[in-house]
């Protein structure tokens, strides 16, 4: 027995009883239990080792083909009341919900094995951490969950033999019926439900449903914050280090931010980029009144296609070994990955992510795709050659800035500083951006993503939006500034502008030394912009200041017409609409005259 805590065994005595797996196995976190498992999910074919001198430990999964992202028509947030869903989650009553579930779970896992995984959301020992048990008929969920958690043993020891403090997970595979798949989270129960999908973000319980969801409540009520952020340090030559939050929605960039090589010429006086998280951020107010973050995770799920040695040759090296590879696509010749944006070079004889071994140059050559979009890696954090040595710091780091970003061909320029808190409030609500592979749906649409949090917040945006109002008012002066930023306007030939990736880290300095007083701004319509010539473009080969004018450019009928989509979308929220958002949209509208 790993726990003598009662809750605990009475919640998976019910699970048992629900599901009526033929076996039932406690994850104690041990190597050898893993390795038994590697080997079992091997030999029923679920997982394949691939080459184990080039990608040590590492190993390869495929979903079934129409389970291949988050579904957010069938994620739900069953409150008591309605309201406190709010406009922009499904809902349906608890009692209902159960009603369609139970059944569903009903002798679930009869002639399987029920894994209860035990895990901590942040390091063990921090009082920011909170821990989660989730019981899965899947392999490949203990084995993901195994990389990006803290599982195991020290979960159960972490929460003790008392408390009754953790979340309830509850997955199972069953037919992978997507008209019968269901994400459904019970924030008043602190518990979630999730059936018929075996993908990431709908099975990962710990991630998007816990971390983000289930937390975001939590927090709410608690008074902290759970968010889609990523949290990097810059380091500077005297070496002194400033940390930076960023939200951007899936699939967005924040991967590739977190773990930014510098630019040359910083580079070359010494600055480093440090990663602390690269999806999720807890943030709490500290004894000295900032607010500090933790990452809950202990991996990353990324975004495999567009990882390149030149786009984040970081990310590259953190999959080298010990990372699950989902969807990709299989170099046969040598039982390597590939996906799109890899290299040049399509393998000849390779097995797509449905499963068919294709000629790789032909099949790509007519308009195909080895690697499904939204394929991923699961790697260790341990492996990133620039983990932050902060990462597992009980007390988090330090946040000088909070980031907002999106995908946004025109409107919203590379940069500008918000006028104070509430007003970096309102550009974090007022966030938009294209949809892409992450979830299922069509790609390329823009739509509101207040924060990136659309899909992931588990209460109603409008007190959501609250809550960030009543942090700030908590945190005064010490709070971090808040930015926005976008790195994919593109021209007429709808061609990214901004060159991105590394080269980002020429907006963060500008970010940081506003920050710290030392930069100046132009106010304009919607925020504080830099001078052009105060972003350092020494060493960009095809930018020049004019291209950085034409980058901050306010087209002041594109936000009119922005301003009326807002208008709109903050409609929806009724009574819960912060006065102060509504104040804020009427200084805005002012302002653009
Ligand atoms: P989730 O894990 O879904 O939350 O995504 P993420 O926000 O971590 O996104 P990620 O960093 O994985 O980036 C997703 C896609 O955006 C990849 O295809 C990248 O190549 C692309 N991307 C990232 N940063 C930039 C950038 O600065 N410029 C451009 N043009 N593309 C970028
Ligand atoms: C996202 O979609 O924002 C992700 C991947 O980070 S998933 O875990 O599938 O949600
Ligand atoms: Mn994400």
């Amino acid at each position: 027995m790993l726990t003598n805590n009662k809750n605990v065994l009475a919640w998976v005595d019910e699970m048992v009883a629900l599901c009526k797996p033929a076996k039932v196995v406690w994850l104690d976190g041990s190597e050898e239990q893993l390795q038994a498992l590697r080997e079992e999910a091997v030999s029923t074919g679920e997982m394949m080792w691939l080459n184990q001198e080039k990608l040590p430990g590492c190993m390869y999964h495929r979903t079934a083909v129409n389970d291949v992202a988050r579904v957010e028509d069938r994620t739900f947030i069953c409150s008591t009341k309605q309201e406190d869903a709010g406009p922009t989650n499904n809902w349906k009553s608890p009692q209902e919900m159960h009603g369609i579930l139970t059944p569903m779970y009903y002798g679930v896992m009869e002639g399987k094995t029920m894994y209860v995984i035990p895990y901590s959301m942040g390091p063990i020992g921090s009082k920011m951490s909170k821990v989660g048990i989730e019981v899965t008929d899947s392999i490949y969920v203990v084995l993901n969950m195994d990389i990006m958690t803290r599982i195991g043993k020290r979960a159960l020891d972490q929460l003790g033999d008392e408390s009754n403090d953790f979340v309830r997970g509850l997955h199972a595979k069953a037919d992978l019926d997507d008209k019968k798949r269901y994400i459904v989270h019970f924030p008043e129960e602190n518990s979630i439900c999730s059936i018929n999908s075996g993908y990431g973000g709908n099975v990962l319980l710990g991630k998007k449903c816990f971390a983000l969801r289930i937390a975001s409540y939590q927090g709410k009520n608690e008074g902290w914050m759970a968010e889609h952020m990523l949290i990097l340090g810059i380091e500077n030559p005297q070496g002194e280090t400033k940390y930076i939050c960023a939200a951007f929605p899936s699939a967005c960039g924040k991967t590739n931010l977190a773990m930014l090589i510098p630019p040359e010429i910083y580079k070359k006086q010494g600055y480093k980029v440090w990663t602390v998280g690269d999806d999720i951020a807890w943030l709490r107010q500290g004894e000295d009144g900032r607010l500090w973050a933790i990452n809950p995770e202990n991996g990353f799920f990324g975004v495999a296609p567009g990882t390149n040695e030149k786009s984040n040759p970081n990310a590259l090296h953190t999959t080298m070994k010990g990372t699950i590879f989902t969807n990709v696509a299989i170099n046969n010749d040598t039982n390597t990955v590939w996906w799109e944006g890899l290299d040049k070079n399509p393998p000849v004889n390779a097995t797509e992510w449905k499963g068919a071994k294709v000629n790789g140059p032909e099949y790509v050559a007519a308009g195909n795709k080895l690697a499904h979009p939204n394929s991923r890696f699961t790697a260790p954090a341990k492996n990133c050659p620039c983990v932050s040595p902060e990462f597992d710091n009980p007390q988090g780091v330090p946040i000088s800035a909070i980031v907002f970003g999106g995908r946004r061909a025109k409107t919203a320029p590379l940069v500008y500083q918000s006028f104070d808190w509430n007003h970096g409030t309102f550009v974090g609500s007022i966030m938009a951006s294209e949809t892409t592979a992450a979830a299922a749906g069509a790609v390329g649409v823009v739509r509101r993503d207040p924060m990136a949090m659309l899909p992931f917040c588990g209460y109603n945006m409008g007190d959501y939006w609250q809550h960030w109002l009543d942090m700030g008012a908590k945190l005064g002066d010490k709070a971090p500034k808040i930015f926005n930023v976008n790195w994919f306007r593109t021209d007429d030939e709808g061609h990214f502008i901004w060159p991105g990736f590394g080269d980002n880290m020429r907006v963060l300095m500008w970010i940081l030394a506003r920050c710290e007083g030392k930069a100046d701004a132009v106010e304009t319509a919607i925020g504080y912009e830099p001078k052009p010539e105060d972003i350092n473009i020494e060493g960009l080969k095809d930018v020049t200041i004019d291209t950085i004018k034409g980058l901050l450019d306010v087209d002041a009928d594109l936000w009119k017409a922005d301003v009326a989509s807002i208008e709109e979308f903050y409609a929806k929220f009724g009574s819960k609409l912060p006065a102060e958002m509504k104040h804020q949209l009427e200084a805005l509208k002012a302002r653009l005259g």
